[in-house]
């Protein structure tokens, strides 16, 4: 899909038997934190609820998520995208958007700690919206959209993150919520 310029990203649509039942279990079952971000020295609500599942701590942006126990439903997904991808994971991050005007700004998954070029499975459940990619360069040129359809599952691999930002704006549509969820293999220093 956005093969181009050391990026390597596929969608698979319709990836799971019962996706309703998935999405209304995970949003039930999980204990949705709202975190907090600075911006500018000042503190904001994230603009989305997030919730980390697995066996190992995760840091990023600024937070550390403790290990966690992994739900049924979460463990039903997890499964089934360790197979689809051909690869295991340890860990996953969970993002509940409530609404349009919850977000995710411009990043890459590049922590150290997901090594150099990590696969990251990426799962959409509920509303549909749009992520975009755009790349790291001088001339990043015009960003790529890329629609996230209830039931699929992004994979990104190879040198995504390190030549790719991506994103997921606010929309002014009317869109109920929608759970993501990117299972991640992340590795802990001793
Ligand atoms: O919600 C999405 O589709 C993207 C989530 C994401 O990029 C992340 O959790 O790092
Ligand atoms: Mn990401």
């Amino acid at each position: 899909m956005v093969s181009a310029h050391g990026g390597d990203v596929v969608l698979v649509h319709d990836a799971f038997h019962a996706p309703d039942q998935l999405f209304e279990d995970i949003v039930s079952d999980t204990p949705w934190r709202q975190e907090e971000i600075t911006v500018f020295g000042r503190k904001h609500p994230m603009p989305r609820q997030t919730y980390w599942m697995g066996e190992v701590p995760y840091s990023y942006s600024g937070l550390t998520n403790p290990p966690e126990g992994v739900s049924d439903p979460v463990a039903k997904v997890w499964h089934h995208v360790e197979r689809l991808c051909q690869t295991t994971f340890n860990g996953v991050l969970l993002n509940l958007y409530r609404d349009g005007r919850d977000s995710m700004g411009w990043h890459a998954d590049d922590e150290k700690s997901l090594g150099p070029q990590p696969i990251i499975a990426s799962v959409n459940l509920g509303a549909e919206r749009r992520l975009r990619f755009k790349r790291r360069s001088k001339t990043p040129g015009e960003s790529i959209p890329v629609d996230l359809p209830h039931g699929s599952v992004l994979v990104m691999r190879g040198d995504t993150q390190r030549n790719w930002l991506h994103c997921v704006p606010k929309t002014a549509k009317i869109v109920g919520p929608r759970v993501n969820l990117t299972f991640r293999l992340v590795d802990v220093e001793p």
